[in-house]
């Protein structure tokens, strides 16, 4: 995977730790690999803070998805989670397919609080900014949420979480939305790729939860593909409340 050799490369330049930590963090997903398709989550390791980063690729589903297999949960955690709650984000509604500020901010903030729905934890502020400038893929302790490309047209979105490699807590998140795609509300106009669909899922990475990449899955939330038209990572199923709450409680 083209991508995992690009971070890979920067991890070398930057320092030169032991790539056994940095392997570590890699899913240990069977599924996974039962599609070669299937992507990698890559991870990069931010020395001045003892972080990790890990990046969750969401993919345009495949002809070919899978075999399917054997899944007990439909859940799988990443094994990190946030310790200081709420989770405040900030949005980036610039974009250059005409969708309004209302329409990203709305999309983005039914996600959030779709996710507190289903916990006694209060998870994302209910309160979130608007900046313009606000950009995915600094570490600086903003959640970042923009729309800009990704230079790969199979790739609908990154959500990029770092957490501390003691203690495991996560940190921080950011989010990109790729301009590759035409988002849009898809119960509106099925050609469109459905921000609320989307959103949802991303935000389940930004709170601990990884991808489930079996077919026999393919009708939760944290399912690793999608395509255009797909409203039903709008609601979550019982595996992915299930995986919420074994992290942050019922
Ligand atoms: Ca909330
Ligand atoms: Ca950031
Ligand atoms: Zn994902």
């Amino acid at each position: 995977m083209k991508i995992r050799y690009v971070l890979l490369s920067l991890v070398l330049i930057i320092l030169v730790t032991s790539i056994a930590t940095a392997s570590m963090i890699i899913p240990a997903n069977d599924n996974a690999k039962e599609n070669s398709n299937a992507p990698e989550n890559s991870p990069v390791i931010d020395e001045n803070w003892d972080l990790e980063r890990v990046d969750f690729i969401h993919y345009v589903k495949p002809p070919n998805v899978g075999k399917g297999g054997k899944t007990n949960t439909c859940y799988k955690l990443m094994g990190v989670k946030w310790n200081s709650l709420p989770v405040s984000y900030i949005i980036n509604p610039s974009n250059t397919q005409g969708l309004s500020e209302n329409f990203i901010t709305s999309a983005v903030s039914t996600s959030t609080e779709t996710w507190d729905a289903s916990t006694s934890s209060e998870l994302f502020n209910n309160i979130y900014a608007i900046n313009y400038s606000a950009t995915y893929g600094i570490q600086d302790f903003k959640n970042s949420i923009d729309f800009n490309d990704y230079p790969d047209n199979n790739v609908i979105a990154v959500t990029s979480v770092w957490y501390t490699r003691v203690g495991k807590q996560i940190v921080e998140f950011d989010q990109r939305y790729n301009t590759r795609f035409s988002w849009g509300d898809a119960t509106v106009d099925p050609s469109k790729m459905d921000l609320q669909n989307i959103a949802v899922h991303e935000l389940g990475h930004a709170v601990g939860l990884d991808d489930i990449y079996t077919t026999t899955c393919s009708s939760v939330t944290m399912y690793g593909y999608s395509t255009e038209g797909e409203t039903s990572k709008r609601t979550l199923e019982q595996p992915d409340i299930a995986g919420l709450q074994a992290i942050y409680g019922i």
